[in-house]
């Protein structure tokens, strides 16, 4: 289904006087207003083909009604999420969970709902029906060059696909590890690893990038093969200027500082983007800012810091994207839910007084450095956000009006109560 604008336009009608109160209180206080009203208008967030059906644990899965059957569904509900909140043009393919057959009727159908394709995800941590070698001890680091080979040559047909549809990067995560000790010898395992990302770096195309992500344990609980940041950054610098590290909020150990580690990654020119979720205590994949919203502001006040300190765009320059599996919410929800607080705390870093912020940090004030950014994380900025998206024709509130349009009630009536997407 599709969204009509008029609708959209209806229900924000009913909450503009609210709304206008609520804006001008914030935006009296806002330098640069429509600068930052033209930054937040441009900030997209991909959302990735997986996580339009419910998520499932290792325990199971519960489904919800009105799961996207097909990729042609899937684009629809992406459709959806744009409608509503203008903030998320593209989607992120996982392959084969997500396979174009054809490439050029889903472009097409993409583009009818404003929406074109981000990275492409390559998948050699499950066995597929008919796979010669089985990824049971790893895939691109695996002992047996013929299982490599393999690996290596579905990571060139994802790139293939991803051509097909103008995607520009190939967005890489092994699940290749260990589980005990002495299983696997480390060296010989980064060897292959990156031997093996060679040859797919050698087939990319020459406006494309690789995107290798990191995650410190799970499937595998003694050792994964690119575990962290510094063996992520090792690779990419090792393959070249196309090659760079992917950041997972979800993929760090408790208590890790990750704004750190985005400042590093992008004063060297190595950050490539992210997969955004939040967590309480392993990879969680639970909804962006739902858990600590304070570490979300302070990684996006590192990115605007850093970003604006390279000349960079915060728009394009960055792959944004969220990672997320809910297991209990409705998806689309869920989605509009993490895209807002993205959002809000891409504002809350655009608030912070960086002069004085800069002046407290020489003259050593630590108090005055809490607080300039305090200040900015404590402004209430959804009257901004919701400005933004008023401007660019969406809703002023977009899980409200995705309730008031009864969305997911036309969905079940479409596609079935019983249906289940695709993904883990
Ligand atoms: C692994 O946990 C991961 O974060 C990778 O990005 C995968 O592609 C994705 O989750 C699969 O759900
Ligand atoms: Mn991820």
């Amino acid at each position: 289904m599709q969204i009509e604008k008029y609708k959209i336009d209806e229900i924000n009608q009913q909450h503009l006087a609210k709304h206008r109160r609520q804006f001008e209180f914030v935006a009296a206080d806002v330098a640069n207003l429509d600068l930052v009203l033209q930054k937040l208008g441009a900030f997209n967030i991909a959302i990735p083909s997986w996580a339009l059906g419910t998520g499932g644990t290792r325990f199971g899965r519960f489904s919800g009604g009105g799961e996207p059957r097909s990729l042609e569904e899937k684009i629809e509900d992406v459709g959806v999420i744009h409608a509503l909140n203008k903030s998320s043009n593209s989607i992120s393919l996982h392959i084969p969970w997500d396979i174009p057959e054809n490439a050029a009727s889903i472009k097409a159908l993409a583009a009818q709902v404003g929406l074109h394709f981000d990275a492409v995800n390559s998948n050699t941590f499950q066995d597929q029906p008919n796979q010669k070698h089985s990824y049971k001890y790893g895939s691109l680091h695996h002992v047996d060059k013929a299982v490599r080979k393999q690996a290596i040559e579905h990571n060139i047909e994802v790139i293939k696909y991803g051509v097909q549809l103008d995607s520009k990067a190939l967005s890489v995560w092994l699940s290749d590890g260990s589980n005990f000790p002495g299983q696997l010898n480390f060296r010989r395992a980064f060897q292959n690893t990156q031997e093996s990302l060679q040859e797919i770096y050698d087939a990319l195309p020459d406006d494309w990038k690789m995107w290798i992500e990191y995650k410190p344990y799970e499937p595998n609980f003694y050792s994964t093969t690119i575990g962290d940041w510094g063996q992520s950054y090792l690779l990419a610098s090792k393959l070249g200027a196309k090659a760079s590290t992917l950041v997972d909020l979800g993929h760090h150990l408790q208590g890790t500082n990750i704004e750190q580690i985005v400042s590093i990654l992008l004063m060297e020119g190595k950050l490539a983007g992210f997969h955004f979720n939040d967590s309480k205590y392993g990879d969680d994949d639970l909804t962006v800012g739902s858990i600590n919203p304070y570490q979300l502001f302070l990684i996006f006040n590192e990115l605007v810091e850093g970003m604006d300190a390279r000349g960079m765009n915060h728009a394009k320059d960055i792959g944004w994207m969220i990672d997320a599996s809910h297991n209990v919410k409705d998806p689309i929800e869920d989605l509009l839910q993490s895209v807002q607080a993205i959002k809000i705390a891409y504002a809350q870093a655009l608030l912070v007084d960086k002069n004085t912020l800069v002046t407290a940090q020489n003259n050593n004030d630590v108090t005055l450095a809490q607080e300039i950014l305090q200040t900015a994380y404590r402004t209430d900025v959804r009257p901004l956000i919701a400005e933004a998206s008023l401007l660019a024709g969406g809703s002023i509130d977009p899980v409200g009006t995705y309730r008031k349009l009864n969305v997911r009630a036309n969905l079940i009536k479409e596609r079935g109560l019983k249906t289940v997407a695709t993904g883990l």
